[in-house]
């Protein structure tokens, strides 16, 4: 009896054991009990490329990962094997012969088969390496959209969910000396509990479509940072570093050599510096004068230079005061779509584009739609002045009763916090765009405010909602309001319902006393398709929309910006009017090659001469 029973104790614990190991590696994002390591400023360190070609296999079926009988395989194709003379069994991949697909970009674009694409594709990379002793290095993903998991020489290193946000998988006990291979499974397969959902209203871009690097950091680490403006005293530059494998009685030190500012601050107990520093002679930041610092972090052997601009954003009542005085954000929507190519923009060239355009229509601020954009892109923003609305993709119908759904629009907030907080740009973090209006809904992006507002508690938070309709009366009392410091409302009179000049005799009731921005209105024209003014589709009947609404706007009092839907066409699947919409949606100031149609023209007018927007 009891040596039975000793042998099945010992088989339970090794069950439990694999089932523990099995729930670990599941969620192999990192050690069970670590917390993922978010890289604050990434693309500030010296790293190792793998951008350019990797060799790719496309497996709509997932047999690369999956057996016959849909078990996860040990032999799966992140081996990287490669046949041997008289094995025994057949090898039926191989990287080494597989077509190429450039990293950064989406497949879409790349390869006309792709275009429509929605499934797994498996990605391979070789490299050499040589390992140093005391470090740890990190694969840094920009973006990998939807789902992706890596294997670094065969061996699992991470897998992660979310579309438009960077990640690091650590690496440092997979890496060898000499040859090393990378392979990545990215499946941009759109799920019901998925963030986003099954809906959207833009293409489905997959593949790792932001770039990917080796990091190398030193056993303690700078992972995140937070330096900013004080708003209660306009000369204390304060903010918090936290250090990764901080000693006890460490110290870090942050230095503004043009402001001959230094400070040094020691460790709480879990790693984090808070700091404080007084400077003089502070040039602030603002889209008249987007000055920013040279910034330098150290901590120990590890060190990253910074450039951040310094600038303060608040609300007082119905305004939102920038550096303390009442702004008016003149601006437009943009989708992270490239223009002149179409796809994933991901480019310095791409941003500087699009926003060279929003400069040129006489934006003071972009609504970044509707996920988070590229670093490259909020970079820009801060060199060329623009304010920017970050958006989370937490969008339209969203499984808002699933704590799993929660769970993972936590994590995607999480991460584009943690990697975007010092850009001077960002004044807004929006929770989410067009929502239905249900308490599972209200209870769920609250508790994205909340956690926004804890993790920054410097920015504003904004979402835009829906409104609705008495006669001609427009009503913004969406209870999600409650939970916000700016009122985003998106609302398309000319276009979905009514006339352009239905917004003559239109008013609007707004329940909060809060700024109100419109963060879209808009209308579909094909460049270069003309007509009169109440012909859809034309340039004409796009810009008569514009000048109806601008009329509009100028009536409601608590405005205080805009952001007309959108700088340029973008493609959607939905958009499938032949000759007109070609799967683009259309409602572009400017085609997705670049031509300017006539609203542009009469929103660059308005925004030039200021006559939007006029203080109460
Ligand atoms: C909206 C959405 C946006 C769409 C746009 C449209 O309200 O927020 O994502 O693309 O309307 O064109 O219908």
């Amino acid at each position: 009896m009891k040596q039975q029973f000793l042998p099945l104790v010992v088989r339970g614990l090794m069950a439990l054991l694999v089932i523990a190991f099995m729930l670990a590696d599941s969620n192999a994002w990192a050690a069970p009990g670590q917390i993922p390591i978010i890289l604050t400023g990434a693309d500030r360190r010296p790293a190792i490329s793998f951008d350019g070609d990797w060799s790719t296999i496309v497996d709509p079926y997932f047999s690369g990962l999956f057996s016959f009988h849909h078990q996860e395989r040990s032999d799966g194709w992140f081996r990287n094997y490669k046949a041997q003379p008289g094995d025994s069994f057949p090898t039926e991949y191989d990287f080494s012969k597989a077509p190429k697909l450039k990293v950064p970009a989406d497949w879409n674009t790349q390869r006309e088969s792709l275009l429509y694409y929605e499934g797994p594709v498996w990605y391979e990379h070789d490299f050499t390496y040589q390992p140093k002793p005391r470090t740890r290095v990190f694969l840094h993903i920009g973006a990998a959209n939807y789902r992706s998991w890596f294997w670094v020489n065969g061996q699992k290193v991470c897998e992660h969910e979310g579309g438009f946000t960077s990640f690091n998988c650590e690496v440092t006990g997979a890496v060898r000396a000499g040859g090393n291979f990378v392979v990545a499974a990215v499946d941009n397969t759109r799920h019901e509990d998925g963030v986003p959902t099954l809906e959207t209203d833009w293409w489905n871009y997959g593949g790792l479509t932001r770039s990917v690097s080796l990091i190398e950091v030193p056993e303690a680490f700078i992972d995140q940072y937070d330096v900013h403006l004080s708003r209660a005293e306009g000369s204390v530059i304060e903010g918090w570093i936290h250090v990764a494998g901080a000693q006890s009685g460490a110290k870090v030190e942050v230095e503004i050599p043009e402001l001959d500012a230094k400070t040094t601050a020691s460790a709480d107990k879990v790693g984090q510096f808070f700091f404080q520093m007084k400077v003089n002679g502070l040039e602030r930041w603002s889209p008249e004068t987007p000055k920013l610092y040279k910034v330098i972090l150290r901590a120990g052997d590890d060190s990253i230079e910074e450039r951040i601009g310094f600038r303060t954003v608040e609300t007082r009542g119905t305004e939102i005061l920038l550096n303390g005085k009442p702004v008016f954000l003149r601006g437009i929507s943009i989708h992270a779509e490239a223009p002149y190519r179409t796809g994933r923009a991901n480019t310095d060239k791409d941003a500087e584009t699009l926003l060279g355009w929003a400069k040129e229509l006489g934006c003071n601020y972009v609504r970044l739609a509707h996920y988070p954009h590229d670093e490259s892109m909020l970079r820009a923003a801060d060199r060329l002045g623009l304010l920017v609305w970050a958006e989370n993709p937490v969008y339209w119908a969203l499984e808002f009763d699933n704590p799993k759904v929660l769970a993972k629009a936590e994590q995607q907030l999480d991460e584009q916090i943690g990697t975007s907080r010092n850009h001077a740009a960002i004044i807004l973090w929006s929770m989410a765009n067009e929502t239905p209006i249900t308490d599972a809904r209200t209870h769920f992006i609250t508790t994205l405010a909340d956690r926004a507002r804890s993790l920054d508690p410097t920015r504003l938070i904004t979402a835009a909602l829906l409104v609705r309709a008495e006669g001609h009366t427009k009503i913004v009392d969406d209870p999600l309001g409650k939970a916000l410091d700016v009122i985003g409302v998106n609302e398309y009179i000319g276009w979905y319902e009514q006339h352009p000049e239905s917004a003559d005799t239109t008013n609007w009731r707004i329940d909060y006393q809060k700024p109100l921005m419109v963060s879209e209105f808009g209308g579909g024209a094909k460049a270069g398709l003309h007509g009169g003014d109440k012909d859809r589709w034309t340039e004409e009947f796009q810009a008569n929309i514009y000048r109806h609404q601008l009329g509009m706007l100028n009536r409601i009092t608590q405005l205080r910006g805009m952001s007309p839907w959108v700088l340029m066409d973008f493609r959607s699947p939905n958009r499938v009017l032949a000759g007109i919409q070609d799967e683009f949606n259309r409602k572009g100031l400017i085609s997705d090659q670049g031509e300017k149609k006539q609203a542009f023209y009469v929103l660059q007018k308005a925004y030039q001469d200021q006559s939007v927007g006029k203080p109460e």
